[in-house]
């Protein structure tokens, strides 16, 4: 890996992956929508909406590995997913496909599945149970990739990120947290490891409370170096006696569930 592209470099993922992939690849390049810090030594910076597919193919020229962290990163109206998650998403691989690009790792999210229950652990095999107009873009992220996998011959590692930050915020992310160096590792897998084809694998630390059954990602190397339980004993108590909504609280997408449910009986 020559040139690396990260898209959505702007957001809190892409601006840690700037720091922590800063000299791992010789040249990062680095893309949003909205405008970033200057480049720096070993760095092209190139503000691009992924809806533009002009634009999406100026920014893959050249690059050798993706990072696509690009588009929205939570619930919104249908028409912006559509933009960004299902046109944005399709272009960045169209144009790598057509740039010649072989690699690629995909944020993709826990709300792709986030309507599995958090009595069940789950692995990479389960079909998608999206919780939100978000968590379709998400499974459709995951089809897109699996087509381009198998008709067109590029490697794509799908990353279902929990909650990434330096710590867990509160008692449900202490089951899907990840780390920023378990994160970069993660990448730096999906981007150098010698056979990968199609491979969906969860994006959380070590969490003694997870809800994953990560041995796809164990099995391609990931030896994640955290785990969230060191800060269950701040965050449990400082939520006791909070009101939480049943919804919510029954499956692991939390409040993304919860939005707009109005189903006459939960889904088991
Ligand atoms: C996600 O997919 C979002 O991008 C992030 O903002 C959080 O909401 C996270 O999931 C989560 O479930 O905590």
């Amino acid at each position: 890996m020559h040139r690396v592209l990260i898209t959505g470099a702007g957001g809190g993922i892409g601006r840690s992956l700037r720091e922590t992939l800063r000299s791992v690849y010789p040249v990062l390049r680095l893309s949003d929508r909205v405008p970033i810090a200057p480049a720096r030594d070993g760095e092209e910076v190139d503000q691009a909406e992924i809806a533009d597919i002009t634009a999406v193919e100026r920014i893959v020229a050249g690059v050798d590995g993706i990072i696509h962290l690009g588009g929205i990163s939570g619930e919104n109206s249908w028409e912006k997913i559509l933009e960004s998650n299902i046109v944005g998403l399709y272009n960045v691989f169209e144009a790598a496909r057509r740039a010649g690009v072989k690699r690629i790792v995909m944020a993709t999210s826990n709300h792709a599945v986030g309507f599995y229950p958090r009595s069940q652990t789950i692995d990479h095999k389960v079909v998608p149970r999206p919780d939100s107009r978000y968590g379709v873009s998400k499974a459709f992220s995951e089809a897109l990739a699996s087509l381009y996998a198998d008709k067109h011959g590029m490697g794509f590692l799908c990353t279902r990120i929990g909650n990434f930050g330096t710590k867990p915020i509160d008692s449900r992310r202490l089951s899907i947290w990840i780390s920023p160096r378990d994160y970069t590792q993660l990448v730096r897998i999906g981007l150098e490891h010698p056979d990968i084809h199609f491979e969906i694998v969860y994006g959380v630390s070590n969490n003694k409370r997870s809800w994953y059954d990560n041995s796809n990602a164990y099995r391609l190397g990931y030896k994640p170096q955290d785990d969230s339980e060191p800060y269950a004993a701040d965050i449990l108590p400082s939520e006791a006696g909070q009101p939480k909504n049943p919804v919510a609280e029954r499956y692991q997408g939390g409040t993304f569930c919860a939005e707009e449910y109005d189903a006459p009986t939960p889904p088991s």
